[in-house]
């Protein structure tokens, strides 16, 4: 679900911040939640002093605190122990209105712009931590450079605190694709009331953009983002009233199980209102952090915009496409179609690919209406490798936010029916 309009439009966001602190990386299933900080030291924090950066956009000052004017930068390389999710910690302050954020892998050979933080909004005059949570970062050498943006800024340091190591999905599973019949060979019906199945399913946790500029906190656990009620799954985006900004929920079976071909089908109904952005999806298993995509591949299935949507009759468009190197925003050639959905936030559709080893066919209601077919090389078709499912309501970002955010939302709930895995028999 991720980058398509980002080539066109950079929306500038509020990010959630707060005091920092050092939490404690679990190797399960769990990872911190927005409410839920420890404060145990742990292994595998990196600081990085702003006055030992190797190269700046100006020649800066001496001393154990750096001071940039707005658009002004420094570059550090920082060397991450242990793949995993991290927390970003930056403690510095401005005087007019300044935020920095964190640009991973400068003078990558693909010419890219990593944000793996999006802005962290600084303090007023006093210097203080701030932070985002959930910066995917590999272990190995990372050539960053921390940015001002908006506003003078001055930075004592920037930290890694990991929140989650990377955990191998333990399970794959490799569908035939020869036959006439179908055979369920995995799925969620959502049937038990509660959370979800965690031996399906884990959380995607934080705030740092999703590559998107996206706006909301994807919580860990909570009921009021992800639950199941009357045999739906049930991801609801809230807006906090103290002016928090956004939480949502966005569930992956990464860690778990990996899908290599197959029938993938979601039974949806998705929210209508500006600002939404509901995914069904698969993401390559070989993703680490942000350089891995698109080589990992991404098979976008379910993928609408509220404001796509007509609020009244609910009448909207699902989009399916696939990343590949060889086809994705930056070249402006990713390969996808649409096509009009009848009233998807009432009723339930089912949104499904058929991924075989030469093709991809997407599928409304069994209708197909897209093809990807392109397979000369690994560029083109990373997809002879597993795939992770994922699903999640976005809210804002360079797709969902291209026309504003609803004001005064209703809680939008996207709703699943269940999601499955077919193989050919
Ligand atoms: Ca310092
Ligand atoms: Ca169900």
């Amino acid at each position: 679900m991720r980058y398509l309009s980002l080539v066109f439009i950079m929306v500038s966001v509020m990010v959630l911040v707060g005091c920092g602190g050092q939490n404690t990386p679990k190797e399960d299933d769990g990872s911190i939640g927005r409410d839920t900080v420890e404060t145990t030291p742990t292994e595998g924090t990196v600081q990085v002093e702003a006055e030992s950066y190797t190269g700046s956009s100006s020649e800066p000052d001496s001393g154990d605190v750096i001071s940039m004017t707005a658009d002004g930068w420094l570059e550090y390389m920082v060397e991450i122990p242990r793949t995993g999710r991290y927390r970003v910690v930056a403690k510095g302050s401005t005087t007019n209105g300044g935020a920095v954020w964190v640009e991973d892998y400068v003078g990558n050979k693909d010419d890219r712009t990593y944000d793996i933080t999006g802005k962290l909004n600084l303090p007023a005059d006093v210097m203080k931590e701030v932070f985002i949570d959930g910066s995917p970062l590999q272990a190995g050498p990372h050539p960053i450079r921390v940015h001002a943006h908006g506003g003078d800024v001055t930075l004592d340091f920037i930290r890694f605190e990991p929140i989650l190591f990377h955990r191998d999905t333990k399970e794959s599973l490799e569908q035939n694709m020869e036959g006439e019949a179908w055979e369920l060979v995995w799925s969620d019906e959502f049937e038990e009331d509660g959370l979800p199945d965690t031996t399906k399913w884990t959380y995607n946790v934080g705030n740092w953009g999703w590559g998107n500029n996206e706006l909301q906190y994807y919580t860990n656990g909570d009921p009021r983002n992800a639950r199941i009620e009357d045999g739906n799954l049930i991801i609801e985006a809230h807006k906090d009233a103290e002016g928090d900004g956004w939480t949502s929920a966005r569930l992956t079976t990464q860690g778990k199980t990996s899908f290599l071909y197959g029938k993938i089908e979601f039974r949806a109904k998705v929210p209508t209102g500006r600002g939404t952005w509901s995914a069904g999806w698969t993401l390559g298993d070989s993703y680490r952090d942000e350089i891995s995509w698109p080589y990992c591949g991404e098979i976008d299935i379910l993928e609408c915009v509220g404001y796509e949507i007509d609020d009244e009759t609910g009448d909207g468009i699902n989009h399916a496409t696939c990343h590949t190197r060889a086809y994705y925003f930056k070249q402006g050639n990713q390969i996808g179609s649409q096509i009009e959905v009848t009233n998807m936030n009432e009723e339930y559709h089912t949104y499904a690919v058929e991924w075989y080893p030469n093709e991809i066919r997407g599928t409304l209601d069994g209708e197909h209406y897209y093809t990807y077919d392109k397979t000369a090389d690994s560029l083109e078709w990373p997809f002879d490798k597993p795939q992770n499912i994922i699903i999640n309501l976005a809210i804002g970002g360079g797709w969902g936010g291209a026309q504003g955010i609803d004001e005064n939302p209703d809680k939008p709930k996207y709703i699943l029916d269940y999601v499955r895995v077919y193989a050919r028999k």
